[in-house]
């Protein structure tokens, strides 16, 4: 039988251009929550494939921006972190971008000496003409990177690559027992299920203040009951988040429980209420609860 290979394979790029997409197309699950909104992803989340003869540790991680308060500057630390231990860099980037938002990151890919893929993504939505000019620009830029377009949500070429990546992995025995598919407890897919509904239903800054915290998760044979608090940084949010009568955050309510029951598996019960946390984004303390600790 062959060795056993077995690594740590980080995706970074951009906000928006398709990270967690190819994560959950690789895992085969709904692991990251997936928005059209920049900054959707803010912790670094692991994905881990097994199959007979290796095991793929996957991490998708929040776009690299130029942080302005405190969340942000605990989230690139997270980008930092996977630049550090990856056996194997995915560097993804969109058709019509042309470079990172944060120039010491770009330098950062250069520079490694891990094998870095750089993956063209979104490929179903540009012609022909412009993805051979966009393969000739990063060839220039990456010489060492190997170039790879794909479109994460069509599938197009994911399986081709994930075969090259299983390539790329070192020998080594599995890291993470093998019916391991993440690093996260379940309570955590409750808070980004909650939070991906925020993302979609309000605007501007409101996604952005918001924090979900799951106090409660209790497994019945029938049924799993949770009870998540939205925190807010203000007050005048937290009428937003609620809504007129309520009908908002009953939305939020209703679509948060009917993907949890697919995820789960299970039927499923969910109380959600609403409490300012004044400022949390920008304190300390309050990110360290929420598990933004750099790692
Ligand atoms: N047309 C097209 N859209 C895609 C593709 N991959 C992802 N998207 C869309 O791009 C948007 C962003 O996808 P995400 O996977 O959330 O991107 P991300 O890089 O994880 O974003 P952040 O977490 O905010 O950094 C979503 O609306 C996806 O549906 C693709 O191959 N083609
Ligand atoms: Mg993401």
């Amino acid at each position: 039988m062959a060795k056993h290979k077995a690594g740590f394979v980080n995706i970074v790029g951009n906000p928006n251009v398709g990270k967690s997409t190819l994560m959950n197309a690789f895992v085969g699950e709904k692991l990251s929550i997936i928005t059209s909104k920049a900054q959707t992803t803010r912790h670094r989340i692991l994905g881990i494939v097994n199959g007979d003869d290796f095991q793929m540790i996957l991490s998708d991680t929040p776009g690299i921006i130029k942080p302005a308060y405190e969340l942000q500057s605990s989230m690139m630390d997270f980008v930092k972190s996977a630049f550090e231990d990856a056996d194997v860099l995915i560097y993804m980037v969109e058709i019509g971008e042309k470079a990172l938002k944060d120039e010491s990151f770009f330098e950062k890919i250069k520079n490694s000496t891990m094998p870095v893929l750089l993956l063209l993504n979104k490929i179903d939505i540009s012609e022909q003409n412009v993805l051979e000019e966009q393969v000739q620009y990063w060839q220039e830029q990456l010489p060492r990177a190997e170039i790879h377009p794909i479109s994460a949500l069509q599938n197009f070429n994911v399986k081709e690559v994930f075969e090259r990546i299983i390539e790329l992995l070192p020998e080594s025995p599995p890291y993470y027992p093998k019916e391991q598919l993440t690093d996260r407890p379940e309570r955590f897919f409750v808070n980004e299920t909650i939070r991906e509904k925020i993302l979609q239903h309000y605007k501007k800054e409101i996604p952005y203040a918001v924090e979900i915290e799951t106090e409660e998760f209790i497994e019945d044979e029938e049924i799993i009951r949770m009870r998540s608090v939205i925190m807010v940084e203000r007050d005048s949010q937290k009428g937003i988040i609620i809504g007129h009568k309520g009908n908002a955050l009953k939305r939020v309510g209703v679509e948060a429980r009917k993907d949890l029951e697919k995820f789960f598996d299970k039927q499923v019960h969910i109380e959600l209420y609403v409490k300012v946390n004044k400022n949390w984004r920008s304190n300390p303390n309050q990110l360290r609860r929420f598990g933004y600790n750099p790692q």
